[in-house]
């Protein structure tokens, strides 16, 4: 949590690149009066005065103490409201050297600049109604997105696929709310015509709210992925499987049982999915107390994963402890049997096992096929927006569970009263999910989850 999150009449500036030696490094600078300060450090001077929104101006910076001269830079100059933020602010492209770097940015704030919280260009962006929270949270998706479907699906989201339909289903109940203001406000013998409430809108309403909800485990898969892990029996041919997945020699392989003994990991993408795959210790009884240990976590993380691509060495065959794991009622429904080693054999699997040869490489892609088919085989598919945020889901259930009342109260002719409270608890929701009516710790916790600089 940062301190500053609402003060929003300071100059603000801060590293919006990463931490580390590059080519180019990016600054940036936003707030009222920013331009004005950076006149304290970037000559020449008359032409940043001069400079108009959009403009790249060439020039060098200065410690506004010192008079030092610290960097060859260009710096891209914005005007309220024509910027990210909606204020007055700059990027600075300047060289990407550390200390180069850290001399900048002690120049800007000698010059006056305070350093910027997690988020805050966004939260400012936000505050100045130049985006919604849904654009807003989608701004971080993008930043933080792990393969090129999340990064699609999210920009989606910043496009404002969801604000937009979140507006239309408002739009929606606003007529049933305004007739049942009606009523209310004025008693029957005094209205022209007697107002009849239909639960039609509403009902479009809760099956359009259904679908989107429907979604959001879509959206986690592609955003936060799932975790696999790749089990088996000693010397199955795991670790082999795990460095085939990645491209690179990371685990030890050897012919010795009991190689693997701290289980590893690493992030992978499968058909788009990103996955944190684990190679573990193989399962059997026995060993040191270190493969002990190790054997204990693995049975473990194979309770946690959401998916276990269970090895058996096609020229071992099937032991009872590999049956015994694949038939256990907790596994079944997410364990793919893999039939290792058929350069070995024959190369026919029993049935249910995929077979595959990690050394010559037989068989892969369609065990790769058969992990994103099994994430896939529940996922969201249509062109529509996908949600993702958890925020976001719990605004959408509570407008959906005020908007169930609402219709029953309807079809029942349960009293006004109760059926305006109801409409106006889903109006509410809809208007959090926008960030519209949010509180000030909801919008805290959002925006400190971002990286400095966006
Ligand atoms: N011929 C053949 N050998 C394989 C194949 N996959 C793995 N191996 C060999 O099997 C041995 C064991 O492989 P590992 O990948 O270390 O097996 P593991 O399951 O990680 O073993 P532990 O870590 O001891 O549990 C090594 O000698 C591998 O080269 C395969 O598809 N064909
Ligand atoms: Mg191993």
């Amino acid at each position: 949590m940062f301190e500053h999150t609402y003060d929003t009449d300071d100059a603000i500036a801060a590293l919006a690149t990463p931490w580390g030696t590059s080519a180019l490094a990016l600054i940036r600078g936003s707030g009222g009066g920013s331009l004005e300060l950076l006149e304290k450090v970037f000559s020449p001077l008359s032409r940043l005065r001069e400079a108009a929104g959009g403009t790249f101006l060439h020039g060098v910076l200065s410690d506004p103490v010192s008079g030092e001269p610290l960097d060859d830079v260009v710096v891209l100059v914005f005007r309220s409201p024509a910027s990210y933020t909606g204020e007055d602010g700059f990027d600075i492209s300047c060289h990407g050297s550390l200390p180069g770097i850290a001399s900048i940015l002690e120049a800007l704030r000698n010059a006056g600049f305070r350093d910027a919280g997690p988020g805050e260009f966004t939260m400012r962006a936000f505050l100045n109604g130049k985006m919604d929270l849904t654009r807003a949270e989608a701004v971080r998706e993008i930043v933080e997105s792990k393969s090129r479907k999340a990064h699609s699906l999210a920009l989606q989201r910043l496009s404002g696929a969801i604000a937009k339909r979140i507006k239309l289903l408002r739009s929606k109940l606003l007529d049933t709310a305004g007739k049942i203001e009606l009523a209310l406000d004025y008693p029957e013998d005094e209205l022209d015509e007697t107002i009849v409430l239909d639960s039609g809108p509403v009902n479009e309403v809760i099956a359009d709210l259904k679908g989107l909800l429907s979604t959001f485990s879509t959206g986690r898969l592609f955003q936060a992925g799932a975790r696999v892990a790749v089990c088996g029996r000693t010397n199955a041919g795991k670790s082999s499987l795990f460095n085939l997945f990645l491209k690179e020699d990371r685990s030890i392989v050897s012919e010795v049982h009991g190689t693997t003994r701290d289980y590893i990991e690493s992030w992978i993408n499968i058909g788009g999915i990103p996955i944190r795959l684990f190679d573990t210790a193989g399962l059997r009884d026995g060993g040191d107390a270190v493969e002990i240990e190790g054997i204990r976590r693995t049975r473990e993380l194979i309770d946690a994963v959401d998916l276990v691509l269970y090895l058996v060495d096609a020229q071992a065959g099937v032991a009872g402890e590999d049956a015994d794991f694949l038939n256990r009622p907790g596994n079944k429904g997410r364990t793919i049997p893999v039939w290792n080693k058929t350069d070995l054999t024959d190369g026919a699997a029993p049935a249910g096992y995929v077979p595959v040869s990690v050394v010559s490489g037989e068989g892969f892609h369609r065990l790769e096929e058969r992990i994103a088919g099994h994430f896939l085989k529940t996922a969201y598919t249509g062109d529509e927006a996908v949600i993702d945020s958890q925020r976001q889901k719990e605004c959408l259930e509570s407008a959906l569970d005020s908007l169930e009342h609402v219709k029953a109260g309807i079809e029942n002719d349960v009293s006004l009263d109760a059926v305006a409270a109801d409409l106006q608890g889903a109006l509410l929701a809809f208007g959090e999910l926008s960030g519209e009516i949010t509180a000030a710790e909801v919008l805290d916790t959002i925006f400190s989850k971002f990286c400095v600089g966006k």
